[in-house]
């Protein structure tokens, strides 16, 4: 079995404790001294950096939110000079909605760092290809398994996402070993490349796909397909992005980066933290980053943590495959939609806020329609007009979203009135 950082990944329990002690103490302090909305939080909440002894005291400290995060936009919960930044990230969405992440030389370091030991989980070494389509730029899925493909020394092909074409041909000029891009993607390549009877010619061996959620039923689907071993990697922008965690050889749950991350579950109600085995939202202090430390991370996503042994050797405590989420965020295609930015798209073209989203999973890529009503002073039965106007909608959609739904243009009263809260989204995705 091999690790990238092996006295990490297997150390051991008290061990893992204590260093996490000493690092939550270190950071709290920087993040109280450094960033003013950590210590207003804390003031607020009547903690302070000397009440925190140890990692059992972690639940004195405030949560952080994405709200808080987009109020302080963009340099509020920065904690190091602007001047040691060398990059930032950005989680997609609207301006309003987005969240710029900034990073130091050594968060970069364990960033990368992180990837690197999925990917060697993986099985890859510098022996290996590794073939990365998710996009790069502000998204930090490229750029993440980017780096760690680096530090493991693969030779690393930085495709982005995209022209499936000439992803194939280098895939076979190149014989990548290892894919990475988000689990839609792979199922689309595998289609793609066995309708054009390529199979044969293709050499990869493993795929590390993540940035949404997927099922077992997925996973088999592209093993056979691809004839690989399809690993799940997890990550948010706001804790550095992919390689929070990471599937081992067991294919049971994905190891958390403990060291760097500290998880904790809790009710989503009423904040407070559950026992090991317990359903609710997961919450990350990072431990180690400089320029955005974050403690207490609310991530909205829903999941269980365990710390049963597992048969890699690795002693890093364990999240289950992601179970949902606490709020209205949709995935679609990897990208993150939430349902006010259409809202916000309608109400600015003319229309009113009845409309429908309908996704669905068609040979493992998602199907993303929004029908929306016509109002009586926008209503045609010519063709081309409507035709027209859903262009222009497409247009404004695609724009805020950064993906293109298909959009439909129904007659005005045509979309059913709830009589409670209202139903805009029809999700058929078997997840
Ligand atoms: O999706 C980072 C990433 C890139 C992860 C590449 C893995 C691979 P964001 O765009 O900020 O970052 O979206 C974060 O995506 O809170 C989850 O809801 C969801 N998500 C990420 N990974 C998984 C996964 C990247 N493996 C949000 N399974 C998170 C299910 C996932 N959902």
């Amino acid at each position: 079995m091999a690790y990238y950082q092996e006295e990490i990944e297997r150390m051991p329990r008290e061990k893992m404790a204590a260093l996490q002690s000493e690092r939550l103490i270190k950071q709290v302090r920087h993040a109280y001294e450094n960033a003013a909305p950590y210590r207003r939080k804390m003031q607020e909440k009547g903690v302070e950096p000397g009440d925190i002894k140890g990692i059992e005291d972690i639940h004195k400290l405030p949560f952080t939110t994405k709200e808080d995060l987009r109020d302080e936009y963009p340099y509020g919960y920065l904690a190091v000079p602007l001047s040691n930044a060398v990059r930032i990230q950005s989680t997609s969405g609207t301006t309003g909605r987005r969240v710029v992440a900034f990073y130091t030389q050594h968060d970069i370091e364990l960033w990368d760092d992180g990837c690197a030991r999925a990917i060697v989980a993986a099985g890859g070494s510098k022996e290996d290809v590794v073939h990365v389509s998710y996009g790069y730029g502000l998204f930090t899925g490229g750029p993440g398994l980017n780096g760690g493909s680096h530090k493991v020394g693969s030779l690393t092909l930085p495709m982005s996402s995209g022209n499936t074409e000439r992803q194939i041909q280098f895939m076979i000029d190149l014989e990548s070993t290892i894919l990475c891009c988000t689990p839609s993607y792979a199922a689309f390549l595998a289609e793609t490349i066995n309708d054009a009877g390529l199979i044969d010619k293709i050499k990869l061996k493993a795929g590390i796909f993540g940035a949404e959620a997927w099922s077992e039923e997925m996973r088999r689907d592209i093993e056979k397909n691809l004839r690989i071993k399809a690993y799940d990697i997890y990550g948010l922008t706001e804790i550095t992005g992919p390689g929070v965690s990471f599937e081992c050889s067991e294919q049971t749950g994905l190891h958390v980066n403990e060291d760097h991350f500290y998880p904790e579950i809790i009710s989503p109600d009423t904040g407070e933290v559950l026992p090991e085995g317990g359903k609710g939202e997961l919450v990350f202090t990072a431990l180690t980053k400089e320029a955005f430390p974050l403690l207490r991370y609310r991530t909205r996503d829903v999941c269980v943590l365990t710390r049963k042994a597992c048969s890699c050797g690795r002693t890093l405590i364990k999240m289950a495959k992601l179970m949902g989420r606490t709020d209205d965020m949709l995935i679609i295609r990897g990208v993150n939609v939430f349902p006010s930015q259409i809202e916000t798209v309608l109400l600015s073209q003319g229309y009113t806020a009845n409309y429908v989203i309908i996704l669905d999973r068609v040979h493992h890529t998602d199907s993303f329609e929004v029908q929306v009503e016509m109002t009586s002073e926008t209503f045609s039965d010519e063709v081309k007009f409507i035709e027209k106007k859903e262009r222009e909608l497409l247009s404004a959609l695609r724009a805020m979203l950064g993906i293109s739904p298909k959009v439909t243009l129904v007659a005005p009263r045509t979309i059913a009135r709830s009589e409670g809260k209202a139903v805009r989204i029809i999700d058929k995705r078997k997840i």
